[in-house]
């Protein structure tokens, strides 16, 4: 049994869910939104974290099929969870590099997951890495473009991990900034952490851009957050990621 014959059969075995996890506003604390995040639950070796699955994902060309039907699902569970009366929330969708490679591809499966579920395309955040952007800045460049007319939004995930440029946040038609959780971590004891996390908060706001903070842990990370205004945050202080129907128990339950 190889992982790339097993990721093969796992679509049509059904063995692939979504974990949703809350984004939560700062100001008030009111739900606004959550990520997505993919789970295999194999027969046999149990839970298995994208991490190990979508490299091989991407290596043996099953990153397309398994990347549409993370974004159908994604946009069918926000439209059923509107139908049971939570707020409208956004649905944040994580990009692999490949899928990017294959612009009209990706384009095509975001405009029919869109049409089929009827999920406002301003609802839909897709999240996308600094490695992929610059792999081939002109193509990323149509693709977002492409987005922005459509109305989707685009987020920069683990945002300064990777090549951070800022002449890419100039020409490029982002949304939002993720503060990655490693420079989160360690907010309350690192001074380091505070400035960058702080730089990148104060550059987000300057340019038009909403910040989110991932990996929020603890209260006095959340009250640091607070006093760099940054808009938005995520991370086990709220809620682990969730399967849809614990998601549903945890809002009940929390609001
Ligand atoms: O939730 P977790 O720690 O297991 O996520 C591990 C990694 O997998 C993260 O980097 C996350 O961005 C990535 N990931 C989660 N879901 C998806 C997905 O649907 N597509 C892609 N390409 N990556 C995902
Ligand atoms: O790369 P990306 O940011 O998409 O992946 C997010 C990863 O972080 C997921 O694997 C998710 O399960 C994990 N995660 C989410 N919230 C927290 C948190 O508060 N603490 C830690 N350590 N990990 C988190
Ligand atoms: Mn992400
Ligand atoms: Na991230």
């Amino acid at each position: 049994l190889t992982l790339s014959n097993e990721l093969r059969q796992a679509l049509p075995r059904r063995e692939l869910l979504l974990h949703y996890q809350p984004q939560v506003a700062l100001d008030d604390g009111r739900l606004i939104g959550v990520e997505a995040l993919l789970r295999w639950q194999h027969p046999e070796w149990g839970m298995i974290s994208p991490a190990e699955f979508i490299p091989v994902a991407e290596e043996s060309g099953l990153i397309e099929a398994i990347g549409a039907w993370v974004i159908e699902e994604a946009c069918q569970q926000a439209v059923a969870w509107d139908q049971l009366g939570l707020p409208e929330l956004s649905m944040s969708i994580n990009c692999s590099t490949r899928q990017f490679l294959e612009p009209q591809a990706l384009l095509d499966t975001v405009r029919t997951a869109l049409r089929r579920s009827g999920l406002p395309p301003a609802r839909l955040e897709l999240e996308i890495t600094e490695t992929l952007i610059v792999q081939d800045i002109a193509k990323t460049q149509w693709l977002l473009e492409q987005f922005r007319a459509l109305g989707v939004r685009i987020a920069i995930d683990d945002f300064g991990t990777g090549y951070s440029s800022l002449y890419y946040l100039k020409r490029l038609p982002i949304d939002k900034l993720k503060i990655d959780q490693s420079f989160v971590r360690d907010l309350v004891a690192n001074p380091d952490d505070r400035t960058i996390a702080a730089t990148v908060a104060t550059l987000g706001h300057s340019l038009g851009l909403r910040v989110i903070a991932e990996g929020v842990e603890t209260a006095e990370q959340l009250q640091i957050l607070e006093t760099m205004q940054c808009d938005e945050g995520q991370g086990y202080l709220w809620s682990r990621p969730l399967p849809a129907g614990q998601f549903i128990a945890w809002y009940r339950g929390t609001y």
